[in-house]
């Protein structure tokens, strides 16, 4: 059957081919960094697409004549979808879409001007769950994977002046060979639900710019990585610590050290400095932080002083609005975090929004951030692999200036086998490689032969990550006094998730499960274990909000899981968060 044939898209299943080869990555991703830039929030046409239709019968190339003048019939229409606004969650904006998993097309128009001869326009989508391939004017310029991450994809060519249409296919399909994989415990909220942007550049741009103060904090480093490999010099100015560097760049890439004279950064005093990094017409503006962290032993050292990280996990979650986290929304989270007495945050599971490092940073918090190598991942697939790989080196391009960032976590509970040990000790190095100056870690899983912390990964990362329920899913705490014992890390812990569910007003005195007296008083016994503990080196308490997932369906769960402190209005505290402020207030520092 003939290409032209209009009927030979339903015999081909191999329709997806052309699009997975034009795939990007932490390659060619341009951090935006306080540059101008051309935003496409706002309305867009959506259209769902179960079955795919789109790629098959090539959507994006048709014309957009009225249905009057078509000489054929079609499946698709862009006037006909619905108006959405950008950023959002598609299962939020219509109650037929809750449950969509599947592909959609978003289109808008925009207007554009060509620049001057070798002028760069940089189209940024700051995350897309999970798959994105984006055309603009009928043509593909390019796809991505991986539903938390931020990419960027050069579409200068395919711009022109005055109106052009640009289009993106988002898909969200669970599937055992993604990351993460089809079971989860949070719900796949679907979407282009970041910000999406333009920006223009010069034809060598600077595509890194990194500040870092070395180990021992007498001297700090600039570094920079442009876009194309030339010879010239960049700029770096710090006005208030009176600095002004030139850097030699060779070959696309330069860097300098310095002794560094200003305050460091800390939780107690997060003091930022606004970096200016200029090269040829291109300059990147950054408010950043000066800070070492390092494992010694057991215990983890911010500035040389021992830390203890009194904390929460917290899921990308919003009732109304699913994973679009607002600057307001995530200044509350860390306000309540405050509130607690606590200083850390585990952003569960996948990378959480670019403002929440930096929003952290101003406010003083510390943050373990990770990628969704959760459960029970395809580890001896090598496109798996391929995928954690790039998604982690995204997360690190994206936020490797936020000093409030100690941690790369690079898998959650993932079962001990000799498969998911080579995919995580690569991941593991990968995360060193591209950051050589944070803490590597992951949560690992009991060893529960011989009821210690005990995990063939431990050798690969800095910090042993361990999430345990003793009391919780383990009816008493025999085996975590048995656990502690019998267990000699050799390495700094950090109990990265500990928790259990209480209903708002669900009462009751002893182990009641579901009540918020027993989530309380769960959280009295653990935290005295954990403190007493000499290699625990922080707590991360599972969770801050209740949060919405489909596994979850008793009376008293109903689609959320209700291991929060705070319930899902972000507003009722349960007794369990007034008793865990209690525990960290006790709990030295
Ligand atoms: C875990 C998982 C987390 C779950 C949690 C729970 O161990 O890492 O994603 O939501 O337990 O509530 O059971």
């Amino acid at each position: 059957m003939a290409a032209d044939d209009p009927f030979h898209h339903l015999h081909d299943e191999d329709y997806a081919r052309p699009y997975l080869s034009g795939l990007v990555g932490a390659e060619t991703y341009v951090p935006v960094n306080g540059r101008p830039v051309l935003s496409l929030a706002g309305d867009w046409r959506l259209t769902l697409d179960l079955f795919d239709e789109g790629l098959r019968q090539r959507w994006f190339a048709l014309d957009e004549t009225l249905p009057s003048q078509w000489p054929q019939p079609r499946d698709y229409e862009i006037e006909a979808g619905e108006l959405v606004p950008v950023p959002s969650c598609w299962n939020l904006l219509k109650p037929e879409w809750t449950y969509f998993e599947g592909a959609a097309w978003y289109t808008r128009h925009l207007d554009w001007l060509r620049g001057p001869a070798g002028e760069r326009a940089i189209l940024n989508i700051g995350a897309a769950n999970y798959a994105a391939f984006i055309f603009v004017n009928g043509r593909y310029v390019g796809g991505h994977r991986g539903g938390s991450t931020p990419f960027s994809l050069d579409v200068t060519d395919a711009l022109q002046d005055g109106r052009n249409r640009l289009q993106v296919m988002v898909e969200n399909r669970r599937s055992p060979v993604r990351v993460p994989m089809q079971h989860i415990d949070w719900f796949n909220y679907g979407g282009l639900y970041r910000e999406i942007s333009l920006m223009r550049l010069p034809a060598a741009f600077i595509r890194g710019a990194r500040a870092v103060l070395l180990p021992g904090g007498r001297e700090a480093r600039f570094a920079i990585v442009l876009s194309e490999a030339v010879d010239t010099t960049a700029q770096v100015d710090v006005p208030e610590l009176g600095l002004s560097l030139s850097v030699l760049i060779r070959g696309g890439r330069g860097e300098a050290e310095i002794p560094f004279a200003g305050q460091t950064w800390s939780p107690e005093a997060p003091r930022l400095y606004n970096v200016r990094f200029a090269c040829g017409a291109d300059q990147v503006d950054e408010r950043i932080g000066f800070r070492t962290v390092e494992a010694r032993g057991t215990e983890i050292l911010l500035n040389g002083e021992t830390l203890r990280l009194k904390g929460v996990c917290v899921h990308e979650d919003d009732l109304a609005l699913g994973k679009v986290s607002t600057e307001a929304d995530v200044r509350r989270r860390f306000r309540h975090v405050k509130e607690l007495g606590g200083n850390f945050l585990r952003l569960s599971h996948y990378p959480h929004h670019e403002h929440v490092a930096r929003i952290a940073d101003e406010m003083g918090l510390l943050l373990w951030a990770e990628i969704p190598v959760y459960w029970a991942i395809a580890f001896d697939n090598p496109d798996t692999y391929a995928d954690a790989e790039n998604q982690l080196r995204e997360l690190i391009a994206r936020d490797v200036n936020r000093a409030s960032v100690i941690l790369w976590g690079v898998g959650n509970e993932n079962a001990d086998t000799d498969a998911r040990l080579s995919f995580m000790a690569r991941l593991a190095e990968a995360a060193r490689r591209a950051d050589p100056t944070r803490l590597v870690g992951a949560a690992c899983l009991i060893n529960r032969e011989t009821f210690a912390i005990e995990d063939r990964l431990a050798e690969h990362l800095d910090v042993i990550g361990l999430n345990e329920y003793f009391g919780w899913y383990e009816p008493d705490f025999s085996g975590l006094d048995r656990l502690l014992a019998n267990s000699d890390p050799g390495k700094p812990v950090i109990v990265s998730e500990t928790g259990a569910d209480a209903l708002p007003g669900h009462r009751g005195a002893g182990r009641i499960l579901f009540t918020e007296d027993w989530q309380a008083e769960f959280y009295r016994q653990q935290v005295r274990r954990l403190a007493a503990t000499p290699y625990v080196a922080g707590i991360a308490a599972w969770l801050l909000y209740d949060f919405r997932t489909e596994r979850r369906q008793t009376r008293f769960q109903k689609g959320f899981n209700r291991k929060g402190l705070i319930a899902e209005d972000k507003t009722t505290r349960k007794l369990a968060f007034w008793a865990l402020s209690e525990l960290f207030a006790e709990w030295r520092s």
